[in-house]
């Protein structure tokens, strides 16, 4: 990228921010209220159907001033309009990364390698289209004739958690005479409890696996096969009509027995962490229909366009992504809570873990050097009102900076009497404790004695986010999902990381290779790692021996 400096600590923004961060880190988030009636207001700001509140961060104006500065400085209006045009920016494995194409609008134009890629991803929409519609209307049957009431997606990591958040988060619109399952562990209690009291013939198997190779998918799948085999007494002519594949390699999906004509594919384009709007989300298209989830699609679509063209001040993926480096390298806070309060959304914090962290958790830069600042931080959370009861405790009164992202909508899904409001209640009133406490004069104005009073007063001053929308539909679901892809982009940037490898995880899979058949040896190997690993191999072979 033009005019890049070594370290983003050399960049000016970077430099004024350190100095600023000097004046401001003792401000209470108490006085920028009182002095600024306005701020609850104007620190806002609303795109797609997403509107975010962002003045209970430790900012002012100069803080923002500086941090847009930041983002001008390390490039990220450029980097942006190169993900769109299709530049290879994942430089290590030398890929564009357009999974904003998945939700482009038919019609529009994407060029990669000069061809325009869009109406490819059309033309597996409506595969998927069709195929979906079969499938719901009873058309596309088991092998024995009988109608397909179950579905299991097999996949791992971007294609296993995609999926399974998404159906959870879109449940309410979900086909309710079908089941769906997600089997992911390479632990064989996976497939079995997700299989236990399925009837085979009404069974259908997604095996997601953009490589077609990764070892828990493939395992998993050779499983299900049997299993279904084995109910058709041995009849492999079965697997044709239960199982169907996504994947990019049509080679390997053939050679498991599934016709490619139920193959659907996606590209090399298209991150696992960032693929739950390609084929891979065939079994959330099963479960809400093809007409929501073209509405999904398009929420996604709102928030590319809105974090494209909208100036930084206003654009909200950039302001969460640069009020985060805000949070981590100059507060030090070394985790993000994100904390939805909408029961389906239960897993959506484990979707953003790898999102965020095999995004960013990285400390080698895009030119191969060491960081010597901090990348991304840790993502954890609930949904509310549960974490309250839990660890919410050291939040309020640790000894951790945690910011938190708060998640809530307007209106509940399924209205129950009073539930709804005594939900937005208690996250409305999470982020105002957290940034205004309780001082100990308020304590002790409540009669509490001298000895007790320190135990209760909440020091405050803890950053929080909110972001707010009228109901949890597709496409705000979609709206919200890219608004923290972009976000991460956005950090990814100014860190100078490559956000869309993740060599990270290779050697423990390569060590693993190498372990599995000094397990399963029949004969005791001859073990050449370290003190440890040799004893846990030898321990695990001696428990494994029947009593
Ligand atoms: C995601 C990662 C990773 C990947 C899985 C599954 O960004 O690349 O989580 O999705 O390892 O890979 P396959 O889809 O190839 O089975």
């Amino acid at each position: 990228m033009k005019g890049r400096v070594k370290s983003i600590t050399e960049l000016n923004a970077w430099k004024d921010l350190k100095v600023h961060y000097e004046k401001i880190r003792g401000t209470r988030l108490r006085d920028l209220f009182a002095d600024d009636p306005g701020r609850g207001k104007r620190m806002t700001a609303e795109a797609a159907g997403l509107y975010l509140d962002y003045s209970k961060n430790i900012v002012n104006q100069d803080t923002l001033e500086l941090l847009l500065r930041l983002a001008e400085e390390s490039g990220l209006r450029s980097m942006i309009d190169a993900m769109f045009r299709g530049d290879r920016i994942n430089i290590t494995e030398n890929r564009s990364v357009l999974h904003v194409a998945l939700r482009a609008p038919r019609g529009s134009s994407i060029i990669v390698d000069g061809e325009n890629v869009v109406p490819g991803v059309h033309a597996v929409l409506d595969k998927m289209v069709n195929f979906v519609n079969r499938l719901r209307s009873g058309e596309w049957k088991g092998y024995s004739g009988k109608r397909i009431r179950n579905v299991i997606n097999i996949g791992i990591g971007g294609s296993d958690l995609g999926p399974v958040m998404a159906y959870e988060a879109l449940k309410y619109f979900s086909e309710r005479s079908m089941t769906f399952g997600f089997v992911s562990n390479i632990d064989g209690t996976d497939f079995i409890e997700a299989s236990i009291g399925l009837d085979p013939s009404e069974t259908l198997f997604i095996v997601s696996s953009k490589t077609f190779t990764t070892l828990e998918t493939m395992t998993n799948a050779q499983t299900a096969r049997s299993w279904l085999i084995q109910a058709f007494d041995g009849d492999e002519r079965a697997v044709a009509r239960h199982f169907v594949a996504v994947s990019t390699n049509a080679k390997e999906v053939s050679s498991f027995g599934i016709d490619t004509a139920n193959m659907f594919e996606f590209w090399d384009w298209v991150g696992g962490r960032y693929s739950m709007d390609s084929a891979i989300g065939l079994s959330t298209m099963i479960s809400i229909g093809p007409e929501n989830f073209l509405e999904l699609l398009d929420g996604f679509n709102q928030m590319d366009e809105h974090f494209r063209t909208t100036p930084f001040e206003r654009n909200l993926p950039v302001l969460m992504g640069l009020l985060g480096i805000w949070r981590s390298n100059f507060f030090g806070a070394e985790t993000v809570a994100v904390l939805p309060y909408d029961q389906y959304l239960n897993r959506l914090p484990a979707y953003l873990q790898q999102l965020t962290m095999e995004s960013n958790g990285k400390y080698v830069t895009v030119d191969g050097a060491r960081v010597d600042y901090q990348t991304g931080p840790i993502y954890w959370g609930e949904p509310g009102t549960n974490g309250q009861h839990s660890f919410y405790q050291l939040i309020h009164q640790g000894t951790k900076l945690i910011p938190c992202d708060f998640i809530l909508f307007a209106q509940s899904l399924n209205p129950v009497g009073r539930h709804h409001d005594m939900l937005l209640a208690n996250v409305i009133a999470q982020a105002e404790a957290l940034a205004f406490g309780k001082t100990l004069e308020e304590v002790k104005a409540d009669g509490v004695p001298d000895w007790l009073a320190p135990h209760k007063v909440f020091d405050g001053n803890r950053p929080s986010s909110v972001i707010l929308a009228k109901q949890l539909t597709p496409a705000i679901l979609g709206n919200l999902i890219a608004l923290y892809e972009h976000s991460v982009f956005t950090q990814g940037v100014i860190w100078r990381i490559d956000s869309f490898d993740q060599w990270g995880v290779e050697l423990g899979k390569a060590l693993a290779q190498r372990i599995i058949p000094e397990l399963e040896s029949d004969f005791e190997p001859d073990l050449h790692h370290d003190s440890s690993t040799n004893n846990l191999i030898e321990r695990c072979r001696k428990f494994k021996r029947p009593a």
